[in-house]
């Protein structure tokens, strides 16, 4: 069992992974700002056919913090997600970091939750709708629907927080071995609240902190309606999972 007095002395290794599908316009630009701020990044890309992981090959070839997750079957931002969970802690990371890779998490805002780590967090959550923080798209229905879908996610799931749907987040490695990444089911970006209900349910210290969130202004995005629709399902299903004591099973 992972124990709290596992961190090191020396200074924290942070790795930030960022899953990506068709983010050849960001990848490049946000790994270099990664890694002024002195984090490792490890990129799990679906074999984008835009060629992002090409570029990330040739970044690792020339800088051991950076890594590529390749990843050949099972797409899905869920799946790379939680492969990436996996390798990031055999990398031995004491700090692990999820952002999405289009900017719209901006690494700006990094040092805010690292601190809030440092500070006795076990999770950090960058939050759109905590004081101070703000979601600056520009369509209004965007933005509603993110708050409908954070407060249903918030009702189901039982937890006090706001911005339940943010995948911006750092967490200690101690709180990334008790979620236990390796069996997270989750296929699309549901893994989100899989890993929240998770933190929550296992005690873990969950802290929001203020991220201005921007919309992507290079490629597309990769949400539909139908990933919206499963995303609202699973959530329920966590529920009921959760509820049968079946969160961490690896059936059902
Ligand atoms: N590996 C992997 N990454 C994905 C997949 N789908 C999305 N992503 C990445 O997950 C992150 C979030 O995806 P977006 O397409 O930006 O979705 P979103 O942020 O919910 O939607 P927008 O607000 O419209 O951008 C980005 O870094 C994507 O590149 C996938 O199938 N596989
Ligand atoms: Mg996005």
């Amino acid at each position: 069992m992972a124990s709290e007095s596992d961190e090191k002395m020396s200074a924290p290794r942070t790795v930030v992974t960022l899953p990506t599908y068709n983010e050849s316009e960001n990848i490049g630009e946000l790994v270099a700002a990664l890694r002024a701020l002195g984090c490792e990044v490890l990129v799990a890309d679906d074999n984008s056919p835009d060629g992002t992981w090409k570029i990330v090959e040739s970044m690792a070839a020339e800088d051991d913090g950076v890594h590529l997750l390749l990843r050949k079957e099972k797409k899905g931002r869920g799946y790379a997600g939680a492969e990436a969970f996996v390798e990031a802690l055999k990398l031995k990371a004491d700090r692990i970091v999820e952002m999405d890779a289009d900017f719209s998490h901006r690494p700006d805002d990094l040092p805010k939750l690292l601190a809030a780590l440092d500070a006795g967090a076990h999770v950090v959550v960058g939050s759109r709708f905590v004081e101070g923080g703000k979601d600056d798209r520009p369509q209004a229905s965007r933005q509603w629907l993110t708050r409908f879908s954070a407060f249903y996610a918030r009702k189901l799931l039982g937890v006090q927080m706001r911005d339940t749907n943010s995948g911006y987040r750092a967490y200690t490695a101690y709180a990334m071995k008790l979620i236990e990444p390796k069996t997270l089911r989750s296929a699309g970006p549901s893994i989100v609240h899989e890993v929240l209900l998770r933190a929550h349910r296992r005690g873990l210290r969950i802290v929001e902190v203020p991220i201005l969130f921007v919309d992507r202004e290079r490629g597309e995005s990769q949400l539909t309606l139908g990933r919206l629709i499963q995303g609202f399902i699973m959530v329920a299903k966590f529920r009921r999972l959760a509820e049968r004591g079946l969160l961490w099973s690896t059936d059902g």
